[in-house]
């Protein structure tokens, strides 16, 4: 049962139209809410939702192709028939679904924190805003009653790990909240083999699309099996109902290679993974400020390139995402 009812933010007759949103009266447990029109909806009338996160807009892509990236994606999970739900806090509101104006100013935003299970509650608490991670984001797809949520990639354990002890709370999330999560594998400047086996630690299924081998994020192939492939997204959603039929618990992490035409080959990204870990270590960057760097300097490393396969990865992840919905609605 999701712990925040579809109609949460609104103490009203439905629909409401949209500019009389904030008009609307709200109750104090549910003032720290807000659904969108469309959301809510789609929420009410059982139709197939995806999950959109907000830390690969302010934290993961430079602006403008980070909007480009956010609308484009909204659009394409509409034209196959589901409804997208970007998530993010603003000002300490946890808001699931956003109009394109407040998308066009979060992807301008310089300041926004990057939230995961830690501190979530601390930025709606404060007022502050902030940006939502896989993790974050799970949780509040979850709260919502919204089952797929599409990424570009996990964050997972980081190279080095054995030493510096971070691994991304992504992975514990996935293992105890159930959403589903479709990316491009974990972000080939983790330890991918690591990545998989704390996955694998704590039960989380790992499928791979319509492959044998699990993916690394800008390119095809990590080299390593896929633990699970299954061949395309009906087939993802009937594993996915039978969990829950089974009452079991914890998320699921699909992975979807990214399509050949827009990856870039494994020997040429390990050049500049090196590189940017090696200024990464060189400035002392630590903590959540690693991926956010990392991504930055690959960028520069790329002469851009980087980002376009990036958004080509989220692209597709999210037309997988609104497939497996709408499969898993039928
Ligand atoms: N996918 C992308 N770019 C990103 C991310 C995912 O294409 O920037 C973000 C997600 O929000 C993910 C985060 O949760 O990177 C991982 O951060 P960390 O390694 O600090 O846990």
């Amino acid at each position: 049962m999701p712990f925040l009812p579809p109609n949460a933010c609104f103490e009203t007759r439905l629909p409401l139209p949209a500019d009389r949103l904030d008009l609307i009266p709200v109750s104090e447990e549910t003032a720290n809410f807000h659904v969108s029109c469309e959301v809510n909806d789609a929420l009410r009338a059982g139709k197939p939702l995806v999950a959109l996160e907000s830390t690969i807009i302010t934290h993961g892509m430079p602006w403008p192709g980070n909007l480009e990236m956010a609308r484009g994606v909204e659009a394409l999970i509409r034209e196959e028939g589901a409804v997208p739900a970007t998530i993010v806090v603003i000002d300490g509101r946890l808001h699931i679904g956003l109009g394109d104006d407040d998308l066009a100013a979060l992807a301008q935003t310089k300041d926004a924190l990057k939230l995961s299970r830690a501190d979530l509650a601390y930025a709606i608490a404060e007022g502050r805003t902030g940006s939502t991670t896989v993790a974050a984001t799970m949780i509040a797809a979850e709260m919502a009653g919204i089952r797929v949520f599409a990424t570009g990639g996990i964050g997972g354990v980081h190279r080095g790990a054995e030493e510096s002890f971070d691994i991304s709370a992504d992975i514990d999330e996935l293992a105890r909240t159930p959403v589903l999560v479709v990316s491009a594998g974990a972000k080939a400047l983790l330890d991918i083999p690591k990545t998989l086996e704390a996955l694998e630690t704590r039960g989380v299924p790992v499928v791979t699309c319509a492959s044998e081998t699990f993916p690394a994020f800008w390119s095809r192939d990590s080299g390593l099996p896929s633990p699970l492939t299954l061949p395309d997204a009906p087939a993802i959603a009937r594993f996915q109902a039978t969990r829950e039929r089974l009452g079991i618990e914890g998320g699921m992490l699909v992975a979807n290679p990214v399509d050949a035409a827009d990856e870039i080959p494994r020997s040429e990204m390990e050049a500049h993974i090196a590189a940017a870990l090696d200024t990464a270590k060189r400035q002392g960057i630590a903590r959540k400020e690693v991926t956010p760097f990392l991504l930055s300097e690959i960028y520069r490393l790329s002469d851009g390139r980087s980002l376009a396969t990036n958004i080509a990865l989220v692209r597709s992840n999210a037309r997988l995402a609104a497939r497996i919905a709408v499969a898993l609605a039928a």
